[in-house]
């Protein structure tokens, strides 16, 4: 037995009301449903880890109470004992019991690594070579379900200096309401502000090739995974016929796609997750295969809340080539939180708190009000 040990894992289910609904391709969402993990050592050290996806089983196959009943059964047997400095260790022994669970892996992880920096005294990201920058610009998920309400939610957003980006989620609809509703924000918004698709996998290559001409003609700046995920070679095709961006985003889930992907150039840029990935190291490992292959990094979400989302940056911040800034705007489509210190969203970007680990405190009387009973 190691002189320092885990010695105990819980998990909580946290339910947050969105402050509207958010209509996804494959979901609307209405509350954010979380899985906090609070992972304790034999030092009274505890880190904190979240494990999120969006809309319970729909986006991915991992989902809320799956990623609880996982953990608690099949992760802590394993984890209790172990030495919880041994982060790759862990990480390596994990993979080698668990197949995929990816979502579940990643909220582990930022657990280990939390409890880490809270032990040496440094942030999460100086267990990655340390920040570049403090700062990272943060764009708006415009998804309301209606165009004008889209347009009045990004003038607001534009006047308080809170985003100069945005993305649209379509795919939802017939093509041609998506692009309609999409060429009539770009219109509203003007030149200046920068506008994204994610179309969520929804289109198949013919249907893509044709409304992605009219994106790319209405001055849209990114176009994000267009295509279902395991159509790599039509990722390609669209990369390299078109001058728009073509953006991997469920198509670059492990390290092992982001090779295959970038070896047949099937993206301009890619969109990394830590969830997805199974956590901040194998990012770090998509990031460099990237920038190896002149592919740009966008930082992505799972629309985690705080403690996902700070995860995140504390990686996405040690990153050269984060060319297209990130969407890491969970915990503002969420009507409250469950931290001390929430984080502060200023000059359309988000700081990162200073302080060991990833900087935040849990708020138990919020988690109380929250937890699912
Ligand atoms: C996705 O697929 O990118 C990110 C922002 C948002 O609104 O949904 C996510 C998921
Ligand atoms: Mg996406």
């Amino acid at each position: 037995m190691p002189n320092l040990t885990i010695t105990h894992i819980e998990t909580i289910i946290v339910d947050l009301p969105t402050i509207r609904p958010h209509h996804l391709s494959m979901a609307v969402m209405r509350n954010q449903s979380m899985v906090i993990i609070r992972l304790f050592s034999s030092d009274g050290i505890e880190g904190l880890g979240e494990s999120t996806t969006i809309g319970g089983i729909s986006y991915a196959d991992e989902f809320p109470e799956g990623m609880k009943l996982a953990i608690d059964t099949y992760f802590t047997p394993l984890l209790i004992g172990q030495d919880p400095t041994r982060i790759n260790a862990i990480m390596k022994m994990l993979d080698q019991n668990i197949a995929g669970n990816n979502f579940a892996k990643s909220g582990i992880e930022t657990a280990l690594l939390d409890a880490q920096g809270k032990r040496l005294g440094v942030p999460v990201s100086s267990l990655f070579g340390g920040a570049i920058t403090n700062v990272l610009p943060v764009l708006w998920t415009l998804a309301s379900g209606d165009t004008q309400k889209d347009i009045d939610e990004a003038r607001q957003l534009i006047s308080e200096k809170r985003h100069n980006t945005f993305k649209l989620k379509i795919g939802r609809n017939d093509p041609a309401i998506d692009v309609a509703h999409v060429a009539a924000i770009k219109a509203a918004v003007g030149s200046t502000i920068k506008v994204t698709v994610d179309v969520n996998q929804a289109w198949s290559e013919s249907v893509a090739k044709r409304n992605i001409q009219k994106l790319q003609d209405a001055g849209i700046d990114l176009i994000e995974q267009p295509l279902v995920k395991t159509n790599f070679d039509g990722l390609a095709r669209l990369t390299g016929y078109f001058e728009v961006p073509i953006m991997a985003d469920e198509a670059v889930g492990t390290v092992q796609d982001a090779f295959k992907l970038a070896k047949i150039h099937a993206a301009s840029v890619f969109a990394l997750k830590i969830s997805k990935s199974g956590g901040l190291t194998n990012i770090q490992k998509q990031a460099a295969i990237a920038l190896g292959s002149g592919i740009s990094l966008y930082g992505g979400t799972m629309l985690e809340g705080t403690i996902g989302s700070l995860a995140s940056a504390h990686l996405f911040a040690t990153l050269p080539n984060l060319d297209w800034g990130t969407e890491l705007f969970g915990p503002l489509l969420l009507t409250d939180d469950i931290v001390k210190k929430t984080i502060v969203y200023q000059n359309h970007s988000l700081e990162i708190p200073e302080g060991p680990g990833l900087g935040i405190e849990l708020d138990m009387n919020q988690v109380e009000k929250y937890k699912r009973k």
